[in-house]
């Protein structure tokens, strides 16, 4: 069985991206439908069994006509080529709690063929054409989901931390004891992994996080764990009893996912063995960013252009960092700069300050009394020098009282 594994498509972002002026569409939106039909058309190529996607298929929670449309196509001709489609909620599908509607919701309503969509944690049998696989889909929850049933299994002497992964462990257990380990099955989540690399982005820089530890998928009848929310592509575990995987975003959403490849993971499952794919998505906007430093505007330009010059970034979204000294025509650089690149994503000017000269004998190998005497000998400060023989007398003390301790 051939499984697809995609996630955090973030559909309708348009960071970076140029208006077309004839039909008003993002060129942002257009890479990342791209990158979606790159891995559209593998999977029908490659007659996939199954295609997933763990969360996060829309980037705004009410996205707009043109977007959903788009992304319908594509589930259309998944779904013509026989191949089933497991959409999964994640935290930019959602509407703060499991039982409102969500962007999804749509192609339930409808009851698309080979259309599944995961709103709520539960268990689906689906037909493929190398015969049932079973998937648990556990959607992203908030934490205030999380309390709902934290009141329901009353057990307040865990902190909110720990009875995340206390529910997510229930969840998972309720579900196993269903499962037909004769069946393949695998697990869609959209969650933080303590174990998971982070890159750029720290999930303790978000106040309202929750955390799930890796133990949770342990000892669980599941060959494969399929997720979404961290953007960074990443195996958890391929050794150990089921394989888990973040496919990572498709495309990069700002200058902290420029730095690795986005793609997918290709899934083969067979009785004895899970073997995961990673492949990268060819031909991808490139955000870069370009650092230099000047001493004046004409030496800046020269500088500019040896980075710019035989269109080397025409395609890309850059990002330009200056360094001078000197003061430039900050406007008649950018426009410079704008005939060589695809779009300039930020233009930062930062003056370098000179520095002032230095106290030659302070180092760290004199006492902290000394370098206070020669501090105020050298520094200019009239308060200091009237109150010289009091300030050192009060470190003094000072300094024997920490050493004292
Ligand atoms: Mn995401």
């Amino acid at each position: 069985m051939k499984i697809i594994h995609t996630a955090d498509l973030h559909i309708g972002i348009e960071n970076y991206g140029r208006q077309d002026s004839e039909t008003m569409i993002n060129s942002r939106l257009l890479d990342f439908f791209r990158s979606l039909d790159f891995i559209v058309q593998r999977a029908i190529q490659e007659k996939a069994d199954l295609f997933i996607i763990s969360g996060d298929i829309y980037h705004q929670r009410e996205p707009s006509i043109y977007v959903q449309n788009e992304f319908a196509k594509r589930l259309t001709r998944l779904s013509e080529a026989d191949i089933p489609v497991a959409l999964l909620i994640g935290n930019h599908d959602s509407l703060l709690a499991l039982k409102r509607i969500s962007s999804l919701q749509i192609f339930k309503e409808l009851k698309v063929p080979n259309i599944f969509v995961f709103d709520e944690p539960k268990l689906i049998t689906i037909p493929t054409k190398s015969g049932d696989v079973q998937v648990l889909g556990l959607p992203y929850l908030e934490k205030n989901v999380l309390n709902e049933y934290f009141l329901n299994y009353s057990i307040q002497e865990k902190t909110k931390q720990e009875y995340a992964s206390f529910i997510f462990s229930r969840l998972i257990q309720e579900f196993s004891s269903q499962i037909d380990p004769k069946i393949p099955s695998i697990l869609l989540s959209h969650l933080t992994l303590r174990e998971a690399v982070y890159q750029n982005w720290h999930p303790a820089m978000i106040g309202n996080e929750i955390y799930v530890n890796q133990e949770i998928f342990f000892k669980t009848p599941f060959q494969y764990v399929a997720l979404g929310h961290i953007h960074k592509p990443q195996l958890i575990s391929e050794t150990d009893y089921p394989v888990i995987a973040y496919s990572g975003s498709i495309d990069s959403l700002d200058f902290g996912e420029a730095d690795f490849e986005h793609g997918f993971y290709e899934v083969e499952i067979t009785e004895k063995k899970v073997k995961p794919n990673f492949h990268k998505i060819p031909g991808q906007r490139k955000l870069v960013t370009i650092q230099i430093e000047a001493k004046d505007e004409n030496d800046c330009i020269q500088k500019l252009l040896q980075h710019l010059g035989n269109n080397q970034h025409e395609k890309d979204i850059v990002k330009i960092i200056i360094e001078s000294e000197s003061n430039f025509d900050e406007q008649k650089l950018r426009r410079e700069v704008s005939l060589y690149v695809y779009f300039i994503a930020s233009f930062k000017y930062e003056r370098k300050r000179v520095n002032k000269s230095r106290i030659q004998e302070l180092n760290n190998e004199i006492t902290p009394l000394e370098s206070l005497k020669k501090y105020i000998l050298n520094v200019n400060d009239p308060y200091l020098k009237d109150n010289e023989t009091e300030i050192i007398r009060l470190t003094e003390s000072l300094l024997s009282e920490i050493e004292a301790e």
